[in-house]
């Protein structure tokens, strides 16, 4: 398939997706759905690739879905949109190998719910966070009602849902909402070094912490405990043998895809 949108880009076991439609500060449209599902699909089918960066064009990461797309839409249409982008975020969360966004800029309502269903957050000094729904008389449709109180606690999201402040990167790395604030020229290097630190781990460990950690969350403690125990011993006789002969014999691991 033809990117308009989406810019992807793939090398030494990194893939960069790259959002592009900088005159609307790179609004989610139907289209940008469409290709982001073609995508998802293509990199998990993909044995090359390690671990995923996403990042806006421009001066914004995401300014949110796009209102002018939005305004056309009855209840049901919005109840469709809503669920389409609930749909590609949750395939996104999904993907076996690790997500960081390289947050350039502006990340409002949907951009910060996009941001919100990668596994972390690394933002430039020039980020904005925010969900600004209830200015447009909205609320978050995908997922940011759900995902923002489990990260930040109930009280700074519902202020932050119900006062629509946008805030700058060290708010948000005072909340936990992000990892880490880098300057804006030092943000997709930043991001490579740690997708490449990433990257030369276990591929099967890396790919099982993600999924044990992330189901867990959503499970009894108990049950998450015991998928626990289970992926940590397929590792034995695998991945965790190579690694820990590796450790003994003070030689690097040599990891098979
Ligand atoms: N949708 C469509 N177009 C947008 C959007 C957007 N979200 N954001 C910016 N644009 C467009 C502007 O209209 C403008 O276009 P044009 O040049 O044709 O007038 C262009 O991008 C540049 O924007 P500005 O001139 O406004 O740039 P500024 O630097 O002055 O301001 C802001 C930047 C502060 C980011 C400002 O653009 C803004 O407030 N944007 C809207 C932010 C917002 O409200 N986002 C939330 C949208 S709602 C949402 O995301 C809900 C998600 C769940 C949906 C569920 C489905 C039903």
């Amino acid at each position: 398939m033809s990117y308009t949108i989406l810019k992807p880009a793939l090398e030494n076991g990194i893939a960069v997706l790259t959002i592009s439609r900088p005159e609307a500060l790179n609004a989610l449209n139907s289209k940008f759905f469409e290709e982001l599902n073609h995508y998802l699909k293509d990199l998990a089918g993909n044995v090359e690739a390690k671990v995923l960066i996403i990042t806006g064009e421009g001066k914004a990461f995401v300014a949110g879905a796009d209102i002018s797309e939005m305004v056309e839409m009855d209840g049901p249409q919005g109840i469709a949109f809503s669920k389409k982008g609930q749909q590609a975020f949750a395939a996104l969360e999904a993907l076996s190998i690790p997500v960081i966004a390289a947050v350039n800029g502006f990340a409002l309502g949907g951009g910060c719910e996009l941001a919100m269903a990668c596994d972390f957050r690394i933002a430039s000094t020039l980020a904005k966070f925010g969900q600004p729904e209830v200015n447009l008389g909205l609320i978050p449709g995908y997922a940011g009602t759900q995902r923002l109180p489990r990260f930040v606690g109930i009280a700074d999201a519902l202020y932050l849902l119900l006062t629509a402040d946008m805030i700058p990167a060290a708010e948000a790395l005072r909340i936990g909402l992000v990892q880490k604030v880098v300057e804006p020229e030092a943000l997709m290097e930043e991001c490579l070094s740690i997708a490449k630190r990433i990257a030369s781990k276990g591929p099967e460990a890396v790919k099982k912490v993600k999924r044990v950690t992330r189901e867990g969350m959503l499970s009894h403690f108990d049950a998450g405990c015991t998928l626990e125990s289970r992926e940590f011993g397929s590792l034995f006789g695998n991945e965790g043998e190579e690694g820990m002969r590796a450790f003994l014999e003070k030689r690097k691991p040599s990891w098979q895809n």
